[in-house]
């Protein structure tokens, strides 16, 4: 027996009804079965899962706290309910209560006329992951831009952006992991930088790695915190300094190497640039990776004694763990997204990549090729709803949406602009749709405003929300969405899993609230679009359109609606049992089933980076670089400790912030190590100032063994809440990060700020 038979176990109590739901989700990381009781039109409790669950086929789904306290978000008493018009300054927090048909006049009449003015480049959907479900969140607003005109796009994450782009430079793809089933071969698992127990990362993902562990796995945690994962998967936390896993991954090379533990044979058959034999063409003579990694040009050996320096790691234990890695077969290193959300973040993911390579664990069961690691048969898709093709090629990488505000017009490659030599104009209109990420999401918030303020930059704001957020609080116009249990909707896995929730429609939305695909509609029907925008399709007609589209594409014996609904399952499963292995032809025959690089090979050493032209940020061999804030550097004289900002279990971002029972069980604290207190005269539960010279926030802070010296953790996605001076008492990290980006993915580095902490 591998696992406890729990249900059916939800009964429903009289005058209720049951039904099977996909969790609303947001961005939160997994994706669950909910069972709601419905009575007299309201939901009055939300269950888990109550499948049985005997095999890792096909486990349970089970909800997380945040899916468990929905209803303290759903039925919250400060739910928008009506359209609002900003009367005064923006930003000062006056508003008027607008008719429906006032308001998306107003917000057609803006489109047409910034369209007008300025052309379709002015218009802008900002990165929004408020909602994944396919009818609700800001896939709907690109849909509705694209039909009249289009808008200025995006590419890549505030997630994944150096990871999303480092990992095809050694891969040619991001389908780099084997199916979650497979851990359960590993005898080895490095969770660097990773933390599913907390930080969801697929439901069920953290339930992987422990049955890895009942199994014989030895699993390792490399964290600057003692992070949930640590504490409860992992055999032993190694505290590393942020910003430094590099060096500690480079030592650990330097350990294989010297010692013999390299699988020669794999990097000489798969990879190209581990030395000077296997340069690729027109390198020949250039530093390989093995020559960096001895010093041999640059006269550093990067040797477990150098990499203590940067990383607090003890020499030994850095030495020990390059061993463990490199002898127990087959073994995983899973790399958590945090540490590259930092400066030269694409570097870690590199250096990661090389070491599975290295280790000659590419291909095989058991084993793990870091990266982004998709799956490579499945997984999730984000979207199957179409918001169809947008007129306008232009594309900004999602951080950049400021820059383009400030001096979109002209803006070119060297800001990352793809698909145009350069931008038309300046955003002058933002269509914000489940999202958070133009203040309290996006880093330097007292950056961020300062431009939102400023209403000759950002002509019309419009923010769709289902809350007065920091955001909503620069808007023109407020728009009120209703929330995914009053509408008709459909999910499919966050990142892994294969499984489609259905999410039929609830209860009715409070006051005037829509779903946003009804206030799409009528933006569209407003701008002569209303037909093509809907299709003749309502919220259930497209939920029907987008499971033919699974079942056609992924998930061929999906009932058809009608059954699904009247089966009240709430989700349908396609089990694995026979996880697939990424690089599982490339590791049998690297001939005939190259990678899609251009040596066909895995590329410890990148000719296309090497041709960018730019050593020192972008090697083309993975290395350690000094990060642009750090211990190392002048700013850590007035700012001498490191913030990081976790993904805590109290929201999914920003969202459920203002949840009550989630604030209880997880309230927002700065975390500090009593080394780091003691000097600075703070006692545990001290409300303390966090500040640098972008910002201040003021908040309780928790002393704990927990976090190494030297950092202080400030879980991300608090509300923000400025006094008159500006200061934060909301503790929200991002009013001490950077708008600095990251040098190949124009990636966020909001993990990255030095800054002083102080009794408030
Ligand atoms: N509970 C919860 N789960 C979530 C989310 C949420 O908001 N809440 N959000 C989801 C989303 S959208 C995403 S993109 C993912 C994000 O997933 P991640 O980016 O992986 O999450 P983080 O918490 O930022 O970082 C993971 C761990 O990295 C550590 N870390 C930070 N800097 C460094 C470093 O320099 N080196 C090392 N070794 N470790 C470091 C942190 O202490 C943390 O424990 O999470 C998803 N899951
Ligand atoms: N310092 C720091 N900053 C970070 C991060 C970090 O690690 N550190 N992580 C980054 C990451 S990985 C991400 S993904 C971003 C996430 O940033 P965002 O995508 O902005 O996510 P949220 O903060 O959850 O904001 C989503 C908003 O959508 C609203 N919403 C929810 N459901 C719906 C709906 O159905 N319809 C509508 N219209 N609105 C809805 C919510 O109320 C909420 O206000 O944050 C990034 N910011
Ligand atoms: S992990 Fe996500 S989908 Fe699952 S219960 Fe939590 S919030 Fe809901
Ligand atoms: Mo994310």
């Amino acid at each position: 027996m591998t696992a406890t038979h729990l249900g059916p176990s939800a009964h429903a109590l009289p005058g209720e009804r049951l039904v099977r739901v996909g969790c609303p989700a947001h961005n939160c990381g997994g994706r669950c079965l909910l069972v709601a009781h419905v009575k007299d039109g309201r939901i009055v409790r939300l269950e888990g899962d109550d499948r049985p669950d005997d095999t890792p086929a096909d486990p349970q789904l089970r909800a997380c706290t945040r899916g468990r306290a929905y209803l303290r978000r759903q039925y919250h008493p400060d739910r928008l309910l009506y359209p609002l018009r900003r009367v005064g300054p923006r930003g000062a927090g006056r508003w008027a209560r607008i008719s429906w048909d006032e308001a998306l006049d107003l917000v057609a009449g803006e489109m047409r006329r910034v369209r007008e003015t300025y052309g379709p480049g002015a218009l802008f959907v900002p990165y929004g992951t408020g909602s994944y479900s396919q009818l609700n969140g800001s896939q709907v607003a690109r849909r509705l831009m694209n039909l009249t005109g289009g808008c200025l796009g995006i590419w890549n994450s505030y997630s994944w952006a150096a990871i999303n782009v480092a990992t095809p430079t050694v891969y040619g793809t991001l389908q780099t992991g084997n199916q979650r089933q497979d851990w359960l071969n590993s005898r080895y698992i490095l969770l660097w930088g990773w933390n599913p127990a907390e930080m969801r990362d697929g439901t069920n993902s953290d339930w992987f790695v422990k049955l890895a562990r009942e199994r014989g796995a030895r699993t390792v945690c490399i964290d600057p915190r003692m992070s949930p994962s640590a504490v409860s998967l992992a055999d032993e936390w190694i505290p590393i300094r942020p910003g430094t896993d590099a060096a500690m991954m480079t030592a650990m090379a330097h350990v294989m190497i010297t010692e013999g533990l390299v699988d020669a044979g794999f990097v000489r058959t798969h990879c190209v640039g581990f030395d000077a034999s296997q340069m690729p063409a027109g390198c020949d003579g250039e530093e390989s990776y093995r020559d960096y990694v001895l010093g041999t040009r640059d006269g550093v050996p990067k040797t477990p004694e150098w990499a203590e320096r940067i990383t607090t790691v003890p020499r030994a234990t850095i030495a020990r763990i390059a061993r463990e890695y490199a002898t127990t077969k087959p073994a995983m290193l899973y790399q958590g997204y945090g540490m590259q959300r930092r400066a030269f973040g694409e570097q870690v993911v590199r250096a990661g990549c090389v070491l599975a390579a290295l280790t000659g664990n590419v291909g095989i069961p058991g084993g793990w090729a870091s990266g982004l690691a998709n799956q490579p048969d499945g997984g999730c898709g984000w979207y199957v709803f179409p918001a169809g093709e947008n007129p306008v090629k232009a594309s900004i990488p999602v951080f950049l949406w400021a820059e383009a505000v400030l001096r979109g017009k002209g803006m070119g490659a060297e800001h990352g602009v793809q698909g145009a030599e350069r931008l038309a104009s300046d955003i002058k209109l933002i269509y914000a749709v489940a999202t958070n990420c133009l203040v309290n999401q996006h880093a330097n918030i007292n950056r961020s405003v300062e431009i939102l303020r400023d209403e000759s930059k950002v002509e019309f704001l419009v923010v769709q929300d289902q809350f007065l957020t920091s955001t909503a609080r620069y808007a023109d116009v407020v728009l009120p969405a209703c929330t995914q249990f009053e509408t008709w909707g459909v999910e499919d896995g966050w990142k892994y899993g294969e499984e489609v929730l259905l999410m039929p429609k609830l209860v009715e939305p409070p006051g005037e609230a829509k779903s946003d695909y009804r206030i799409g509609a009528e933006i569209a029907e407003r701008l002569g679009a209303g037909a093509a925008f809907t299709e003749g399709r309502d919220e259930r007609g497209w939920v029907e359109w987008c499971l033919d589209e699974y079942r056609r594409t992924r998930f061929p014996d999906l009932p058809s609606l009608d059954a699904f609904e009247a089966s009240n399952a709430g989700l349908h499963v396609k089990p694995v049992t026979r996880p697939a292995v990424a690089f599982a032809d490339f590791r049998r025959d690297p001939e005939g089933h190259p990678l899609d690089t251009p040596s066909g090979r895995i590329e410890i050493f990148s000719k296309a980076l090497r041709d960018l032209g730019r050593p020192d940020a972008i090697p083309a061999v993975p290395k350690y670089i000094e990060e642009w804030e750090s211990p190392f550097g002048p700013e850590a004289a007035r700012f001498p400790l490191q913030a990081i900002g976790h993904h805590t279990l109290h929201r999914v971002h920003s969202t459920h912030d203002n949840n009550d029972w989630l604030a209880e069980a997880f309230p927002q604290r700065a975390f500090l190590n009593p080394l780091d207190a003691a000097p600075r005269g703070i006692a545990d539960g001290d409300a303390v100032k966090v500040w640098n010279d972008r910002g201040a926030t003021v908040l309780p802070c928790r002393l704990t063994q927990r976090v190494m010296p030297g950092v202080v953790d400030i879980p991300e996605g608090a509300w923000w809440a400025p006094d008159a001076a500006g200061v934060d008492h909301g503790g929200n990290i991002n009013v001490l990060t950077s708008e600095r980006w990251t040098p190949l993915a124009f990636g966020t580095a909001q993990h990255t700020a030095m800054v002083q902490v102080e009794r408030a």
